[in-house]
């Protein structure tokens, strides 16, 4: 080594004694500990981020406690346990201060530091109120529960079969048209259910009979949308299965739903009628809510409106799903949702029931 070299490596202290280097770090650091333990000593907020940051500046995974534990292994072996215990009740007035302040900022002295008066009541939360065809469905259901039938629920997405094959419909029925129903491009056997007699014939599939059940949900059908139609409504429909069921016993069924639902007064009538899945087959009519049967602009002049469609189920249905129609018989009925909520609600157009517009929605505050 030439005497610059020399020269130059003594400035940095690399040719001292190994000892005496490590000693002139060690005070360094013990000078550091005394300024860190100062700043410890000062620190006085129990405001939650100051001591957090607090907590992340001493006692964090990259914290100064940590650091300075990792200088452990440069102290030379005679010195360590020293080190050790300089550190460790370093470390504890670190731990001793954020525990304190923490506990002291939990506790009543909290609120007055944090400027928050806890006395003041809180904020109100808004509650949201029942969508209409909800509380039309729910009144609608929980009359027939009183009759001892048990809401049934199915799919949305349904396959021809249960949808119109195991209902009677033919193979060349209209409302299997591609116009009326929306079929899915990638399995042309599955549709959107145009109606919710699919979990009825689901239902009788079991084959655990008698059948008591009432099915509300969702149905489609590829209509354009207007003020008095949509692709998407809701729909009940009622089946009862069981030995000897007749007319009648769907007439009184019937007539106990309409007195419940819209008032002793109500007058019913049935007119014969047709559906595939049904024979006999019926619509039935209430006198108009309005005019009380007099006529007027809602009933066009009838007196009468027109609310569902029932009639005995066809033997045809039963046998499709596996139950002896010689033996069992039943009714089945179904209704919309949206039609008469309409009515009940005086509403004008039936896209209000899907714009989810909080002005029309919270019009509606009925708990049912
Ligand atoms: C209407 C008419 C009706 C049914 C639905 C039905 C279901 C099965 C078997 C037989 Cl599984 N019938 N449902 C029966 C008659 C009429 O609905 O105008 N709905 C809005």
């Amino acid at each position: 080594m030439n005497t610059q070299k020399k020269a130059k490596s003594a400035r940095a202290g690399n040719n001292r004694p190994a000892g005496i280097r490590y000693l002139r770090a060690m005070d360094q650091i013990l000078e550091q500990i005394r300024q860190y333990t100062t700043e410890i000593n000062a620190f006085d907020s129990h405001a939650p981020e100051q001591l957090e940051s607090f907590r992340i500046r001493f006692l964090g995974t990259k914290g100064i406690v940590k650091n300075l534990m990792g200088e452990m292994k440069n102290v030379p072996a005679d010195q360590r346990k020293e080190f050790g215990q300089v550190l460790n009740s370093f470390k504890q007035a670190a731990q001793d201060k954020y525990d304190s302040l923490r506990a002291a900022g939990s506790t009543d002295a909290a609120p007055s530091m944090a400027g928050i008066d806890w006395s003041l009541p809180g904020d109100p939360v808004p509650v949201g109120s029942r969508h209409p065809v909800t509380l039309m469905r729910n009144r609608i259901v929980s009359i027939f529960q009183r009759l001892g039938f048990a809401v049934a629920e199915g799919p949305e997405i349904e396959d021809d079969w249960h949808n119109f094959t195991a209902l009677n419909l033919a193979e060349n029925h209209p409302a299997r048209d591609m116009q009326d129903t929306f079929y899915l491009s990638r399995n042309p056997d599955w549709l959107l259910r145009t109606h919710t007699s699919n979990v009825q014939i689901r239902e009788m599939e079991k084959g655990k009979l008698p059948i008591r059940i009432i099915c509300p949900g969702r149905v489609y059908r590829n209509e354009t949308v207007s003020a008095r139609s949509h692709c998407f409504f809701h729909q009940v429909e009622g089946l009862y299965i069981d030995e000897q069921v007749s007319f009648a016993d769907l007439k009184q069924t019937l007539y106990y739903f309409v007195k419940e639902m819209f008032g002793e007064d109500v007058r019913i009538r049935f007119r014969p009628s047709y559906f595939p899945f049904t024979e006999p087959s019926a619509e039935m009519d209430i006198s108009c809510l309005l005019c009380k049967g007099e006529g007027c602009s809602v009933c066009k002049r009838t007196g009468w409106l027109e609310i569902l469609g029932c009639g005995m189920v066809h033997p045809q249905v039963l046998e499709n799903c596996g139950i002896d129609s010689g033996r069992y018989n039943g009714f089945a009925f179904g209704m919309g949702i949206e039609r008469p909520a309409l009515l009940k609600y005086g509403i004008k157009d039936i896209r209000l029931f899907s714009e989810n517009d909080l002005r029309f929605l919270e019009q509606f505050t009925s708990a049912i």
